[in-house]
């Protein structure tokens, strides 16, 4: 049989985030953001006290990581995100110093070939607006506007392909709900509220953006796009309703809320109603349905590294008295990265292509991450010293060999970006997992090596085919 192959358009990237990758912290005004202020609070709770401060040095690598990007790896183009807190400073002026660099970055792309993709928001918050209540308070909303506003004016003229934020279910979760990040709350609704301001800082973001159209300001064919994790879900064989119910509140609040706002400005009403039915009331003002109707994007980024099984909850309320919809639920039948924890189900890109078809049928995307990282990769090298990271070939296979097909059957997928294509920092699990298809080697001053799936990778960008 032949090898599964991917349109001649389609794109092949990179995708990554200014604080994983930036590093010069503090340095020409940077101000300091929530990972900043977490490193100083806290070193360890850092992998192998690794904060912030260094990212995998692009601010000085950044013009021989764009050729690797280009000429080893064969990639067309690469997204990052803007800082806000170099952008910015604390009057929500332009810091010069900051405009500087990603001028010089968009100009370093386009010189050696690599599209830059350029997103506003990577769970960076400054820590001065953090401390004025983060996403909890409206006026953080606006201070997003004008960000998104003085980014477009002033950048407008070299990038092409913007988005307003990456994954903005992960903030929610992560910050607000879950007590993994930095400061550790742990409560449902403060994370719904937190969502549902973002997804009003996401339809102004959009706003400003057709203004900034209308003036002349962006290139003729600039488009905006929003970037979020789609966990297609699952649950159990023969499901009970409850079960059911479980599928459609975590679709409802990860999936269809994000889907709903960018193809038709609005939230989905049911999951809306049961929010509130269950003591979940989301801070909405009037005049906001107008504010969301303007959150229609032009294109999506979708996220994939893992589905979501959940089942019926074992209890209604959890110990901060907010409701709990769904228990995970664990497939007997998971094949999982040890290193993530997270379950490698190739197929789940598949089905979100199949749904965003059905249920949404105009609405184009790419797959704007992707990835696999290892703990302790180092002990793959091979004599010679290079990673030899077969797994990662065999994961990128399986996932674009799925995308292939699901094109065939019929879904609007337009490329395809790889997470973290030169090995960066993971938050608060640092370099401990590296997704890189080259590595970064922390002992030699972050010397670039590639691995083994560097040559693969080449060959399938540069051909199209899956080999
Ligand atoms: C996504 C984020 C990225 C990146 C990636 C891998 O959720 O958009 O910023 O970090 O996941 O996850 P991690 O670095 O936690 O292993």
């Amino acid at each position: 049989m032949s090898n599964p192959t991917l349109p001649q358009d389609f794109f092949l990237g990179a995708a990554f985030s200014g604080p994983q990758t930036e590093g010069r912290w503090a340095e020409d005004g940077k101000l300091e953001n929530l990972w900043d202020t977490w490193s100083i609070e806290n070193i360890d709770d850092f992998y192998n006290k690794v904060g912030s401060y260094v990212g995998n040095d692009f601010m000085t690598m950044y013009e021989g990581d764009l050729k690797l990007y280009k000429e080893t790896l064969g990639l067309d183009s690469v997204r990052t995100s803007i800082q806000w807190s170099r952008f910015l400073d604390e009057n929500g002026e332009i810091n010069p110093a900051g405009a500087e660099w990603y001028h010089r970055l968009f100009a370093a792309a386009k010189a050696a070939g690599i599209e830059m993709f350029v997103n506003l928001y990577h769970f960076d918050m400054p820590t001065y607006l953090f401390r004025r209540g983060g996403w909890e308070n409206r006026e953080v909303v606006d201070a997003y506007e004008n960000y998104a506003r003085k980014a477009f004016a002033e950048f407008g003229q070299e990038v092409r392909c913007w988005f307003t934020f990456n994954e903005p279910t992960v903030e929610p979760e992560q910050r607000y709900q879950e007590g993994n990040w930095w400061p550790f709350i742990k409560n449902f609704n403060r994370a719904r509220t937190v969502q549902y301001n973002i997804s009003i800082a996401h339809a102004k973001g959009v706003q400003v953006f057709r203004e900034a159209q209308s003036a002349g300001l962006m290139l003729p064919d600039a488009r905006i796009g929003l970037i979020n994790a789609f966990m297609p879900p699952y649950t159990k064989e023969n499901p009970s309703e409850a079960d059911l119910e479980a599928v459609r509140m975590i679709d409802g609040i990860n999936n269809r809320w994000w889907l709903d706002l960018v193809t038709k400005g609005q939230l989905p009403q049911d999951v809306v109603e049961t929010l509130a039915e269950r003591g979940c009331v989301l801070p909405i003002r009037p005049g906001d349905d107008e504010i969301l109707a303007r959150g229609t994007v032009d294109w999506l980024g979708c996220n994939y590294y893992q589905p979501t099984r959940v089942q019926a909850p074992s209890r209604d309320v959890d110990e901060a008295g907010c409701p709990v919809f769904a228990d995970k639920y664990v497939w007997p039948d998971a094949v999982m990265n040890e290193s993530r924890g997270w379950e490698v189900y190739p197929k789940g890109i598949y089905d979100f292509g199949m749904t965003a078809a059905r249920d949404y049928p105009d609405l184009e995307w790419f797959v704007s991450e992707n990835g696999m990282g290892i703990e302790g990769e180092y002990k793959n090298r091979d004599e010679a010293g290079q990673i030899q990271d077969d797994y990662r070939i065999d994961f990128v296979r399986q996932h674009l060999t799925w995308i292939a097909k699901a094109i065939e059957d019929g879904a609007h997928c337009v490329g395809y970006h790889y997470w973290g294509a030169i090995d960066n920092w993971s938050w608060n699990n640092a370099f401990k997992n590296r997704y890189g298809f080259i590595e970064v080697d922390l002992m030699e001053g972050y010397q670039r090596v590639p691995k083994k799936s560097a040559a693969w990778l080449h060959e399938v960008a540069t051909t199209h085919v899956i080999s």
